[in-house]
C-alpha cells in the first residue's frame, strides 16, 4: 500500500482493530479535526467497542493522579492486561501528546506496546472536550485495550462530563485541604465511585478520611442525589420488577495511598475491582452505559440538526450574521425565525 495515499475508513478501521498505533493516533487526530472520514471509521469500529473497562481519575492539580495512574498501569501490565491512557487537561492550550513529557509520569511505559498514552486539551475538539475524550476512549477500546484510564484535572463541569464517560471514577484528594473538601461540588460527589486520599504520608490524612466519611454519610441522610443507576430507564425497569437491586447499595470506599512510594495500591486496585464487579453483576453497568449513550446520541443529533438548519438558513433567509443583525435591530424575532426554519426542515 502506498504510504502517502490516504486510507479508506475501512482500511483505517482494520488497522485500528489490529491495535496499530500509527493508524490509531492518526484517527484520533482526524476526529479532533472533525473529518467526516474519521467519523465513518468510528462508525465501522462501533461494533468492536464496549469491551474496555473505563476508569476515570480526577482531582485537583498535583494531587498525584498521574503517579497513581502510572502505578495502576504497572499492575494491569503485570496481570497481562493492555492499557490505554487519556490525559485530559481542560486548561492547557496544547494537544496531541506534546505535553506528555511534562505532565505525565509514565515514561516507564512509553516503550511498552501494551500501553497507549494520548493527551487531549481544548484546542480543536469540535463538540466539546467530553465528546473528544469519548472518541479517543472509543478508539482505544476498538484497539483492544482492556482498561482505559482517563485522567482529568479539576472539578469543573468539563471534568464531571468526562467522569460520566467512565465506569469507575476515582476522585483523588490530598490531606490538608479541609476547606477544599467542603468545596467539593455536589457534581463531583455524585460521580465519585471511590475516593483516594493520596499523599497519605502527609499530616492530616486520617482527618481527611474522616471528613470525607462524614460528607458521604450526610449525602446518605439527605434526599437521594441523582445517580447514574437511578436514571429514568432503569427506574422504569426497576418498577417493572426487572431489577431488584436498590440504587444506593454502593458504599463509596475511601482508600489511602502514597502513590510516590507505591503504598496502598493493592487496596486501591481491589476497590476498583470491587466496583467493577458491583456494576457488572447488577443493573449498574447497563444503566451507566445507557446514560452515556443518551448524552452522546443527543449531542450527535444536536450537532447534525443544527448544521442542517444553518445550511437551510443560508439558502432561505441569509447568512447567520445577516439574520443575527436583523434580530439585533429588532426587525425580526428569533422565536418566529426558529419556528419558520424548523417548519421548513420538517417539510423537506
Ligand atoms: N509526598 C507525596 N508526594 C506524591 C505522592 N504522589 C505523588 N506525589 C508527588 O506529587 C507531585 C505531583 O504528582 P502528579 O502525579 O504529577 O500529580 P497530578 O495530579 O497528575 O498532577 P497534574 O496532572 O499536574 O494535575 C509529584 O511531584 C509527585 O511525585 C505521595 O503519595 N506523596
Ligand atoms: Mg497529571
Amino acid at each position: 500500500v502506498d504510504a502517502l495515499k490516504p486510507k479508506t475508513p475501512a482500511e483505517v478501521a482494520a488497522l485500528v482493530r489490529q491495535g496499530n498505533i500509527r493508524a490509531s493516533a492518526r484517527l484520533m487526530r482526524d476526529l479532533d479535526d472533525g473529518r467526516p472520514r474519521a467519523i465513518e471509521a468510528l462508525r465501522l469500529l462501533f461494533p468492536d467497542t464496549g469491551r474496555a473497562w473505563v476508569v476515570g481519575v480526577t482531582g485537583a492539580p498535583g494531587a498525584g493522579k498521574s503517579t497513581l495512574t502510572d502505578r495502576l498501569i504497572a499492575m494491569h501490565r503485570a496481570a497481562g492486561r493492555t492499557v490505554g491512557v487519556v490525559a485530559v487537561d481542560p486548561t492547557s492550550p496544547f494537544s496531541g501528546g506534546a505535553i506528555l513529557g511534562d505532565r505525565i509520569r509514565m515514561q516507564d511505559h512509553a516503550n511498552d506496546p501494551g500501553v497507549f498514552i494520548r493527551s487531549l486539551a481544548t484546542r480543536g475538539n469540535l463538540g466539546g472536550l467530553s465528546r473528544a475524550t469519548g472518541e479517543v476512549v472509543r478508539v482505544m477500546d476498538a484497539m483492544g485495550k482492556d482498561v482505559v484510564i482517563v485522567e482529568t484535572v479539576g472539578v469543573g463541569q468539563d471534568e464531571i462530563d468526562i467522569a460520566r464517560l467512565a465506569h469507575t471514577t476515582l476522585v483523588v484528594v490530598v490531606p490538608g485541604m479541609g476547606d477544599d473538601i467542603q468545596a467539593i461540588k455536589a457534581g463531583i460527589l455524585e460521580v465519585a465511585d471511590l475516593f483516594v486520599v493520596n499523599k497519605a504520608d502527609r499530616e492530616g490524612a486520617d482527618r481527611t478520611v474522616r471528613e470525607l466519611k462524614a460528607m458521604l454519610e450526610l449525602r446518605h441522610a439527605t434526599a437521594p442525589m441523582a445517580d447514574p443507576v437511578s436514571d429514568a430507564a432503569s427506574a422504569r425497569r426497576r418498577s417493572a420488577g426487572e431489577f431488584s437491586a436498590p440504587a444506593h447499595d454502593w458504599e463509596v470506599p475511601i482508600v489511602k495511598t502514597v502513590a510516590a512510594r507505591n503504598e496502598g495500591l493493592d487496596e486501591l486496585a481491589k476497590a476498583i475491582e470491587g466496583h467493577q464487579k458491583y456494576l457488572s453483576d447488577g443493573p449498574g453497568k447497563l444503566a451507566r452505559e445507557t446514560q452515556r449513550a443518551r448524552a452522546e446520541f443527543v449531542g450527535i443529533l444536536r450537532e447534525k440538526l443544527v448544521r442542517q438548519a444553518l445550511l437551510r438558513l443560508e439558502d432561505e433567509l441569509g447568512t447567520l450574521d445577516e439574520v443575527s443583525e436583523r434580530i439585533a435591530r429588532r426587525t425580526q424575532d428569533p422565536y418566529s425565525l426558529a419556528d419558520e426554519l424548523a417548519a421548513k426542515l420538517h417539510r423537506s
